[in-house]
């Protein structure tokens, strides 16, 4: 590293199509504390990092961020945090099995289970196989069923109201075609929808922001139960079908009676690649999601600052 140059080490993975950036070297220090604390750290003093990372021109809207961080909790092989081109996420289920992925790859874990420490919860990786992982998420819920707001240019879109990690507002019939072809057309939809939930104060427990909605409908292939569509904070939407929103769908369909425990849910994406669902309740008799996907690592470098690049914190648009 030349002086005053900032190198940060990376290895990019795509999990069902969503990728995912793992810092291994470089990232900030933040000091010790809960995974919460130093997520509030992260973005006091150390936010020029992330933009650094995910957006252009080192990063792109769509790529999560996973900082590895010291666990607090023994019973964890490492803490995450999880990062993207507007803020930070409580958990990401795709991130954690590119995350999984990633530390095999490194050769710093082997096949089997690790625990993960998140700003949300401990939640469990179970690497199956070098591709392929199950999660188990941190308990979910469904907060409020059939909300309906009035949506400029929609009209009533009526949804439920779910945590799985992240809080969601799950429409079950998309007021457009789950097409690959119609991401702009869904985006917008989903952004008035964002609009009018901020309009009228709907909002996740403890006024917290509903900052991903979620469109359901027919699958695609015969073997899978429903294909979604969801737009992340930030306005990128998940390639994969979205660990913790699937998370948030099964408490949904647990609240409604329509899915036991144990029996599984294939959930496509809007480009067709699938997670398989479980879930188990536990001594509270909240839901437990069991998350299954594959994910590949498809790139490692090294960011580069050079202290008089003026876009070495990315562009600020
Ligand atoms: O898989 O949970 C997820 C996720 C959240 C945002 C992007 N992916």
């Amino acid at each position: 590293m030349s002086s005053g140059q900032s190198d940060i080490r990376y290895i990019d993975s795509h999990t069902e199509g969503e990728p995912t950036r793992v810092i291994v070297e470089g990232g900030p220090d933040l000091g010790r504390g809960s995974l919460g604390e130093r997520l509030g750290r992260f973005r006091e003093s150390a936010d020029q990092f992330r933009q650094a990372v995910i957006i252009e021109p080192r990063g792109w809207d769509a790529v999560v961020g996973a900082l590895i961080c010291e666990p607090t909790d023994a019973s964890c092989a490492a803490g995450v945090i999880f990062f993207n081109n507007t803020g930070y996420l409580g958990m990401c289920g795709h991130g954690a099995i590119g995350l999984a992925v990633t530390l095999h790859y490194l050769g710093r874990t082997g096949l089997g289970k690790q625990r993960l420490e998140t700003p949300v919860g401990v939640v469990e990786v179970d690497l199956l196989s070098p591709h392929e992982v199950a999660i188990e998420n941190v308990p979910s819920y469904r907060l409020h069923s059939r909300v309906t707001v009035e949506v400029d240019g929609l009209g009533s879109v009526t949804g439920d109201v779910a945590w799985g990690g992240n809080w969601f507002f799950l429409v079950g019939e998309s007021p457009v075609p789950l097409v690959a072809e119609n991401v702009d057309q869904l985006s917008h939809a989903a952004k008035r929808i964002k609009l009018a939930l901020i309009r009228e104060r709907i909002t996740g427990a403890e006024g917290a922001e509903i900052d991903h909605i979620e469109f359901f409908g027919p699958p695609g292939s015969p073997n899978a139960h429903s294909r979604n569509f969801v737009l992340c904070p930030g306005d990128a939407y998940d390639r994969s079908p979205c660990g913790t929103g699937t998370s948030a769908k099964l408490a949904c369909l647990a609240a409604d009676g329509i899915l036991q425990p144990g029996v599984p849910w294939i959930q496509e994406s809007i480009i067709g690649s699938r997670f398989s669902a479980t879930y188990r309740l536990d001594e509270a008799g909240r839901i437990v999601p069991r998350i299954t996907g594959r994910a590949y690592v498809c790139a490692e470098g090294t960011l580069i600052q050079q202290p008089d690049d003026p876009f070495r914190h990315g562009i600020q648009a």
